[in-house]
Order: C-alpha cells, then structure tokens, then sequence
C-alpha cells in the first residue's frame, strides 16, 4: 500500500465488500467443487507410455507430446460416460452448493459449441455441448454454477505472452475480441450462471491490458447483472493484479489462495476469498497415477473447517477422466464430505468469522446473524475438556454435540469467562465432531 494515493483510472471501483443479495448467497456457499475437464483427461498425464510428474492439464506444454498430436486429441473425445445427471446427484450428496467448471482451460480446447473458433466440443465424435445439460443439472439440483475461463490459449494465433511489437498488439487486440465473443456467447447460453472465474491472467499481455480488463468486467456485469468475478480478471493501470496499486481489491473475491489456506484472519484482509484444493499435492486434469501424497477425507475436512473458520469458502477439485466418470477416490472423498456435512452442515452453511480466540482442539465457526457458535473439533486433549475462552462479557449458556444431543457432555464455568466443556469417558468418535454453542452477550 503506497503513501500516498495513486490516481488510477482502472483500479478497483469499490472499497470493502460487495453488499447484495447475489454476493450474500456466495458467502453462505462454505463448501464448493471444481471441475478440470477436457482433451488432456484423456492423456491422464502419460504420454507414450511415461508419466510426467506435474499437473496432467499441462501435458501439452511440457514438449514431449508434440502440438500436432495434442491440438488433435480432441478428435477422441468421447465421453460416453459422462451423466451430468449423475454428476450433480454425487455433488449434491457431498454438500456442495456451488460448482466451478472448466469451459476451456489453457489448451484452448472450448466444451461448448463456440462459433469463434472450431476446436470444440462440437468436433468431436461426441459433438453434443457439455455445458449445458450440466448448467442444468447442477441448478436443478441447487447448485450454484460458476464458469471458469481461460484467457490464456495456447492454440489462438493471436495469443501474446507480451506485447513488444506493433504486430504484437495488433494481433492481441484481436484476441480481446475473440476473448468478449467467446464471454459473451457462454453468458448468452447458459443466463443460470452465477459468476465468471477466469485464469491464465498473469502474463505480461494482460498485465499490460488494463484498460481492457476494466471494460470486459462492466460489460460482463451489465450482461448479467450480479454476477459475480474474482480478483483473477483485472489489472490495473499499472499491471498490477488482484490488488490495484492502493493496495485495494480488485473484484469481487480474493481469488489467490490456491492450494493453501489462510493461516489468521489477518491474512484476508477483510476481503472475501475462497480456497481451491486439489486431493493429490497438484494437479487438476484427471492424472491416471497420482503422485505423492493425497488428502484423506479427514484432512479435507479440517481445510474446510479451517477456511470457514476464517470467514472463507473451500472448493475441492475433480478431474475425471476423459470418459467422463470419477476415480474411486475421489468418489470416496465426495461420500465422506458428504456423510460427515449431513451431521454437522449447521457448522459451515451460512457462517462466519466467529473471532474468538483460537484453542488448540480446531475451528470456531458463526452462523451469521445469531449468537450460536460451533467447534469443529478434530484434537481431543487428553483430558477429555475442550476449553471456551469468549470475548469479555459473552458467555455460553449451552453445549450440544450435532448429530447426539443426548450425549452427556457437561458445561462447567472457569475463570474469566471461560468455560469447559468435559466430553463423556472414553468419548470417540473416530471423525471430527461438532460442538454447538448457545451464547449471551451481557447487557
Ligand atoms: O494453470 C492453472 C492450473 O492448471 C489450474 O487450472 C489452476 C486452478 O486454480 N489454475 C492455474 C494455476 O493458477
């Protein structure tokens, strides 16, 4: 944040939160999916028999699998698999209450039948548009649907990494057309689309196409009034991203934390953000071996606790394969978040920040605009007490275990306004749990 203020033309437009009812709703989300689908699912991140040991999205770039052969693969794609009825029935039983899907990552490669270009869906022996029946399955099953975009594309001839030239820009001005054509056409398809997620921002190109930005994201929002666009799209005049040279936020969410997590409050500076996560360390595309470690239903459980816990949304990714149907684990994944949120879901729709003070057991969530607490506990002390510290002059006047209120857990007063909550002997649940806490505020 500079001194003094800098005069910009393109920077942010708003300071503090976006205040309507179609940002509220964003905010009530907690749980969200993602989806990285296209031509490189069919590659599974093998190429001639070897495996490359990085994201499976990005198998064209990486030179041993040569662009004639890459930008054809499409001419496969055949996903006789694919349910999007399906799909959004194993999401709906997740918990999940919005997805984000990928119309066309950095290949190119759109899965709706664009007319600004015939590398499609449309050429392919599938030929059908993927898209909308999706759209459709997910808003009847009441998700929310936010369409990801790549405005970088590695087929487009027009694309420019940098603008060094006068042929340069002449060529990218033709781009930002292609660009606002293929937007609009997805806004114009599919009007049940709640907001825009784009990526492949970050190259000098953009950067220095600030003006532009600027113009794309009021157009876009007078197209579909509320929609909703993280800080991914704008630069400033300056080329700054996310944030404009004054330090203030540019869109409507915090759109950086990608596979990490918040540690404090501090860290989001009063923004809205969410969190997108992948099950194995990286990658997107479905990778037909996943390398290195993959998350456990428990410790992307306690990612979400944790971003909600500081006021956040988390998004889980899913790459299936080019067939259209899931991995096995990550179907568990999606049967474990979902049977654990039918218990304790009142923990993470519609709440917040809750602001006390952290204890060691996990997460304090707020469901908004009521004095209930939660806390999502994934830690028991040997003791079997889970200690409350409130604020000053709060106080918690009961304790009920979602799922078993009949559970004898006691309250007892501490000092300072504290409290213990003593679990009964031997208690166990072998998942975390929640505590929900009713609570007064002196007068
Ligand atoms: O390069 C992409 C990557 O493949 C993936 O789509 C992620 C999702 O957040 N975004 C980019 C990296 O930031």
């Amino acid at each position: 944040k500079p001194k003094e203020k800098i005069e910009l033309q393109h920077g942010a437009h708003r300071t503090g939160k976006r205040t309507d009812a179609d940002m509220q709703t964003w905010r009530t989300y907690g749980l969200g999916q993602f989806i990285h689908w296209g031509a490189y699912s069919l590659l599974g991140g093998k190429y001639n028999g070897e495996y490359y040991n990085g994201a499976a999205e990005w198998i064209r770039v990486w030179n041993k699998v040569p662009n004639a052969v890459y930008d054809n693969l499409y001419k496969q794609f055949n996903p006789q698999q694919y349910n999007p009825t399906q799909w959004a029935a194993m999401a709906k039983q997740m918990g999940v209450k919005y997805l984000t899907f990928t119309t066309k990552h950095h290949d190119g490669f759109c899965l709706w039948p664009s007319k600004t270009t015939s590398y499609t869906i449309a050429g392919t022996p599938y030929k059908k548009d993927i898209i909308k029946p999706l759209v459709e399955a997910y808003t009847k099953a009441g998700i929310d649907v936010y369409l990801y975009f790549s405005v970088m594309d590695w087929s487009h001839p027009d694309w420019r990494y940098d603008l060094k030239t006068r042929e340069d820009t002449i060529a990218f001005d033709r781009f930002k057309k292609f660009t606002k054509d293929q937007l609009t056409e997805l806004l114009t398809l599919y009007p049940e689309t709640k907001g825009l997620w784009f990526d492949g921002t970050w190259d000098n190109s953009w950067k220095k196409s600030g003006a532009f930005t600027d113009s794309l994201e009021q157009y876009l929002k007078a197209l579909r009034p509320g929609l909703i666009i993280g800080s991914r799209l704008r630069a400033d005049d300056l080329g700054n991203r996310h944030n404009d040279a004054n330090g203030l936020l540019m869109g409507d969410y915090e759109q950086g934390w990608e596979r990490k997590i918040p540690k404090t409050y501090a860290d989001v500076h009063g923004n809205d953000w969410d969190c997108v996560m992948t099950i194995p360390e990286n990658g997107w595309g479905y990778q037909e071996k996943w390398l290195g470690h993959w998350k456990t239903s428990n410790e992307l459980i306690e990612m979400l606790a944790q971003c909600v816990s500081l006021g956040g949304n988390l998004v889980v990714n899913f790459g299936p394969k080019g067939d259209g149907s899931f991995r096995p684990e990550e179907m568990t994944a999606a049967k474990d978040i979902g049977a654990w949120m039918k218990i304790n879901s009142n923990a993470i729709y519609n709440c917040e920040y809750a602001g006390w003070e952290k204890q060691d057991w996990g997460y304090y969530t707020k469901r908004t605009g009521e004095n209930k607490y939660y806390m999502i506990v994934f830690n028991v002390p040997v003791s079997g007490s889970l200690k409350v510290q409130p604020p000053r002059n709060w106080t918690v006047t009961k304790a009920t275990l979602l799922g078993d209120a009949t559970k004898n857990i006691s309250l007892e007063k501490i000092d300072y306004g504290g409290s213990f909550i003593h679990l009964p002997k031997g208690f166990s649940t072998g998942k975390p749990f929640v505590i929900e806490l009713e609570t007064q505020k002196a007068t």
